[in-house]
């Protein structure tokens, strides 16, 4: 197994010759320990069934199938299938991820690893951005450092939450009022420290989050959430900011992150190619929140 950063990039390392059913304990420790060194890592060359990339996510950790059952793949629900288009023959559900986000902040113990398998790539607009939050929180000037530590941020899925089948016909506010049940609004530390790196992460999203409160509940102003995501690069549509990392993949390619650190957002043909990524989600060994900072 071979791991190089990848050069002249904000983040990332290749990895060559991982290959799951020869794997040591001492090669699943190393690639973990690569992924909390480089954030994000590309394992090349894989070639693995369903099941077998199921497989690799209980090798890494404990997997968390996803709350919604119609991103499940049909034999093996531990997979969430994004897809191009319901009703084509690519299976399923089209756009997902689509803005900057972090997964599963919206629930009240996120996980701490995040792989994605596609299966069908594209040949146009291939890839993932990706936004370092240790980094942008580095970079704030200290009164906004001093001003976050010790705040919580609420995140809730509301703003992106995507209408299902079953929701055709349902009166809206109905759809709205089960969201807010299934999945109420969390309140989570605004600043952690990772539990492996030791960095404090910024863990604020424009999909998920809407707003810092103080410990006594007192409310801070919406401009201070607005200056936070202008800064980490989170609002610029072209996608020029320096804080943004293009991940682009090809045929074979498995991306894994760091899900605390990173933010992310999906880069979807905006034309019908087919397109069908498989993910799988787990969490590490680690409380996902280290101390609140
Ligand atoms: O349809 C989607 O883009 C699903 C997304 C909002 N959730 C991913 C997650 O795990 O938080
Ligand atoms: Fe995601």
């Amino acid at each position: 197994m071979k791991t190089e950063p990848n050069s002249g990039s904000l983040m990332g390392a290749t990895v060559s010759g991982f290959e799951l059913a020869g794997a040591s304990d001492a090669d699943l420790a190393e690639l973990k320990a690569s992924l909390y060194r480089h954030r994000l890592l590309v394992l090349k060359e894989q070639h693995l069934e369903p099941k077998e990339f199921v497989a690799l996510g209980r090798a890494l950790g404990t997997i968390e199938v996803y709350y919604e059952p119609m991103y499940h793949h049909p034999e093996h629900p531990e997979i969430f299938v994004s897809g191009t288009k319901p009703g084509d023959s690519t299976e399923g559900v089209p756009q997902t991820g689509k803005f900057w986000h972090a997964d599963y902040s919206f629930m009240s113990n996120p996980f701490g690893i995040t792989m994605t398998y596609p299966q069908i790539v594209p040949k146009t607009n291939r890839g993932t951005f990706y936004i370092d939050m240790a980094k942008v929180f580095a970079e704030l000037p200290d009164r906004l450092k001093d001003r976050l530590r010790g705040t919580l941020v609420e995140h809730s899925p509301r703003r992106y939450f995507k209408i299902r089948p079953t929701d055709v016909y349902r009166p809206i506010h109905e759809v709205q009022a089960e969201i807010e049940q299934v999945t109420p609004p969390v309140f989570h530390p605004t600043v952690f420290t990772h539990p492996v790196t030791g960095e404090e992460i910024l863990y604020v999203s424009e999909a998920a989050s809407f707003g810092f409160v103080e410990p006594d509940g007192t409310r801070l102003p919406p401009e201070i959430l607005q200056e936070v995501l202008e800064r980490s690069g989170q609002l610029d549509t072209g996608f020029t900011d320096p804080h943004i990392h293009l991940q682009s993949f090809t045929e074979g390619d498995l991306l894994l992150w760091d899900n605390r650190a990173l933010v992310h957002r999906a880069l979807h043909n905006p034309r019908p190619e087919p397109a069908q990524s498989y993910r799988v989600t787990v969490h590490d060994d680690f409380p996902f929140f280290g101390v609140a900072g």
